[in-house]
């Protein structure tokens, strides 16, 4: 299985001298936001990791390895390329063994996290049930693996996009603890509060750490989300959102866009329905994440 495994210097340096390291995803390179500003924000966002003393691992798939921690030119080939293929659970091991060009979703990234033994992972938004779900069957693989798969996921929530009181069911299901940062309300990506409460509010990383040490110590495997909301300057008006992302959904009905094409083509349109502004807010909240992963990871490795 390691053979599958290709570590960055950077990423393998700080494995050896025992240093925290915090897992990034690639779909959101690829088909979350648009060239250059995936390539910059990726840039920026390890930076930030690397100035809270945690190392970056930013994931993909390349020619038939998994790769943990990206070089520059691997940031610019993913943002730039139009053939990256967005890679889930299901897709992993044909990007795999068709030594295809593979951006891993939140479900890959925490398969491949947990493969190098990385606990933390920082991303925007994860997946969820879609609005609409009862009928479209529409429910993102990220569940299933939070499920499964011993990773915190560090996020701003999930996009209202998604149906969010489904989803926070489906978590309960699985027993998937969430988690917000410095309040009690479940954020909703682009605003601070979806109107629905996350389980738990733990402000510091060290009471974090210390919950999520508990329950993997317990045997209970399987994800934390950790919801850390938009700063309130950086955050977008509700009603303005809500109405652009109603437009975007009834496009995508209208134009039959299914399956894994869904969630791309939502973000896509919402970013122009918004005239970029729900870019500017997406970049921010995954550098405020940024931070938020890279002191959670420090906190987690100290138990070790
Ligand atoms: N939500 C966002 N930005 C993203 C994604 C979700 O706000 O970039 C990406 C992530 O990679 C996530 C994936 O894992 O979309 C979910 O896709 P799907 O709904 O097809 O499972
Ligand atoms: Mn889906």
């Amino acid at each position: 299985m390691q053979s599958y495994l290709v570590f960055s210097d950077e990423v393998r340096a700080a494995k050896m001298t025992g240093k925290p390291v915090v897992a990034l995803e690639s779909t959101i390179i690829s088909h979350g936001m648009p060239y250059p500003q995936n390539v910059q924000t990726a840039r920026e966002v390890e930076q930030i990791i690397r100035e809270q003393g945690a190392v970056p691992a930013t994931i993909a798939v390349m020619e038939g390895k998994i790769h943990i921690g990206l070089s520059d030119a691997d940031l610019i080939r993913l943002g730039q390329s139009a053939d990256a293929i967005k890679v889930s659970r299901r897709d992993l091991a044909y990007v795999l063994a068709s030594r295809q060009l593979g951006a891993t979703t939140v479900a890959a990234t925490m398969i491949c996290a947990a493969l190098a033994d990385i606990q933390v992972f920082v991303t925007g938004g994860i997946g969820g049930v879609h609005r609409g779900a009862e009928t479209s069957f529409d429910i993102s693989a990220d569940l299933q693996e939070l499920a499964q798969t011993s990773v915190a996921v560090v996020c701003a929530g999930a996009k209202s996009i998604l149906d969010l009181g489904l989803t926070l069911e489906y978590l309960e299901t699985y027993g998937v603890p969430v988690v917000s940062i410095g309040q009690r309300a479940f954020p909703a990506f682009f605003t601070r509060d979806s109107g629905y409460s996350a389980d738990f509010q733990l402000d510091s990383a060290e009471q974090q750490a210390d919950f999520i040490h508990t329950k993997w110590q317990l045997g209970l495997r399987g994800g934390i989300v950790i919801a850390n909301p938009v700063p309130e300057e950086d955050a977008m008006p509700r009603a303005e959102i809500e109405q652009i992302t109603v437009q975007a959904l009834q496009e995508a009905a209208q134009q039959g866009i299914g399956g894994k094409a869904v969630t791309p083509f939502l973000l896509a349109r919402i970013k122009e329905l918004s005239g970029g502004r729900s870019l500017a807010t997406n970049i921010a909240l995954v550098k405020n994440n940024a931070r938020a992963g890279a002191k959670l990871a420090c906190a987690l490795h100290k138990k070790h």
